[in-house]
């Protein structure tokens, strides 16, 4: 598959190759990684990157549109059936941006908006000092209770009635609980606010009907397409017919130029997949390997925050284990076991440092694990965890991390990668 590259770039040919194999032969439990298809792989790979095609189908600055108008059009259409949207942006080159397009159309400078902290697990682009989103607007900040470490509906009401945000941003990236949406939307119109949900994290459960459909609620809706979805990395909005113009206008020109056209075709066939009923069926399961990989972990003395997890991902506090989270992740590594230090509500520890780790189960479903690997990993994590300075074990658990990785094969059908 990669042939050619190996003659032409043997270095970046290298790196391919290297990476192809940290993702066979690591466990990925980074919450917002997933394993595309090699249909989705095959559309963002080809000719279609060579395209220009500023604007919108039919209304393009450059000729020689027509086919790519067809993906764009077949992107549009099979998103807005996903989720029953009215309008669909698919140009958005990651979810920031369409976040991004989002507040440009409807604010202006200044404009105050309600949305999670970073801390108790909202995004970067929903008014983080250091991004975008907190340097041109005012932004009021929600975090969850400190008991339940799940959302305070009652908090935010009230901070909604006295800030009066023009917008209320819901959804988050490391926030484990349904999100109440009917409570958002009533909070919402209390203040007159608009409600702008990025559901990137949750999408795949969205489109398979087993989490609620926040396009029901919410004027705009924000999405990566590479998480739970599955797809190739980007992002997209989808809107009510109301605000189609405004939305479009301001993912091109407002924030973006030419759309990256070959990725355009992938998240069509991306979407194309995540109709099937296999697809449901995925969702179901990586739902199902989550909470029985966070009750396994919980059983073996890990804090789990909130006490669990409705979806695909859960944020474990590993102070009893006398570790920070950046500690954990580094021995986790050692075994060949990715995830990312996080977080937890109220951290008493900077971000660079952290109490917890938070672990996804999208990437290991799409390899096909289920329940049983679940306790197999939550038991490497232990023997790891505990065994930390003994070089001996942790060799074990590598092995035992070996043999799971072996039994689930990644893109076997990548035959070139073999030589590294
Ligand atoms: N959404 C972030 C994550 O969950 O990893 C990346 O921006």
């Amino acid at each position: 598959m990669y042939e050619i590259l190996k003659n032409v770039d043997p270095q970046v040919y290298q790196s391919i190759v290297h990476e192809i194999h940290r993702q066979r032969d690591q466990i990925e439990l980074i919450a917002s990684e997933n394993f595309a298809p090699l249909a989705v792989l095959a559309a963002a790979a080809s000719p279609l990157t060579n395209k220009y095609a500023e604007g919108y189908p039919r209304a393009r600055w450059y000729g020689g549109c027509q086919y790519i108008d067809q993906a764009e059009d077949l992107a549009r259409e099979r998103v807005i059936k996903l989720f029953g949207a009215e309008h669909a942006n698919v140009q958005p080159h990651s979810g920031t941006q369409a976040n991004m397009a989002v507040l440009l159309a409807m604010l202006d400078a200044g404009d105050t908006i309600l949305a999670m902290d970073l801390a108790c697990g909202g995004h970067l682009s929903h008014g983080h000092p250091m991004n975008f989103s907190g340097k041109f607007y005012n932004v009021v900040s929600y975090g969850v209770d400190r008991k339940t470490e799940q959302l305070d509906y009652n908090e935010i009401s009230e901070l909604a009635s006295t800030h009066k945000p023009k917008l209320i941003i819901a959804g988050a990236s490391a926030y484990p609980r349904i999100i109440d949406f009917a409570k958002f939307r009533a909070i919402a119109d209390k203040v007159g606010a608009y409600l702008l949900v990025d559901m990137a994290h949750f999408a795949g459960m969205v489109a398979a009907g087993i989490y609620p459909n926040p396009v029901e609620y919410a004027e705009f809706v924000t999405s990566t397409t590479h998480k739970t979805l599955r797809g190739p990395r980007g992002g997209f909005i989808l809107c009510q017919k109301k605000f189609a113009k405004k939305i479009d206008s301001a993912v091109f020109p407002g924030i973006q130029g030419g759309p990256l056209m070959h990725i355009i075709a992938a998240k069509a066939v991306g979407f194309g997949l995540s109709l099937k009923d296999e697809f449901k069926e995925y969702q179901k399961k990586l739902v199902r390997n989550a909470a029985y990989f966070a009750d396994a972990l919980s059983k073996k003395d890990f804090r789990i925050v909130s006490g669990g997890t409705d979806t695909h991902l859960f944020l474990v506090d590993v102070r009893a284990k006398g570790l920070t989270g950046k500690e954990c992740a580094t021995f986790l590594e050692e075994v060949n076991i990715t995830v990312n230090k996080n977080l937890i509500p109220y951290d008493p520890e900077p971000p660079l440092v952290t109490s917890g780790i938070r672990i996804g189960t999208p990437a290991i479903t799409t390899r096909g694990m289920g329940t049983l690997e679940m306790e197999i990993l939550a038991e490497c994590i232990e023997m790891a965890v505990c065994n930390r300075k003994d070089a001996g074990k942790m060799d074990q658990v590598k092995e035992k991390v070996a043999q799971l990785a072996e039994k689930f094969p990644l893109y076997p059908e990548i035959k070139d990668a073999d030589d590294r």
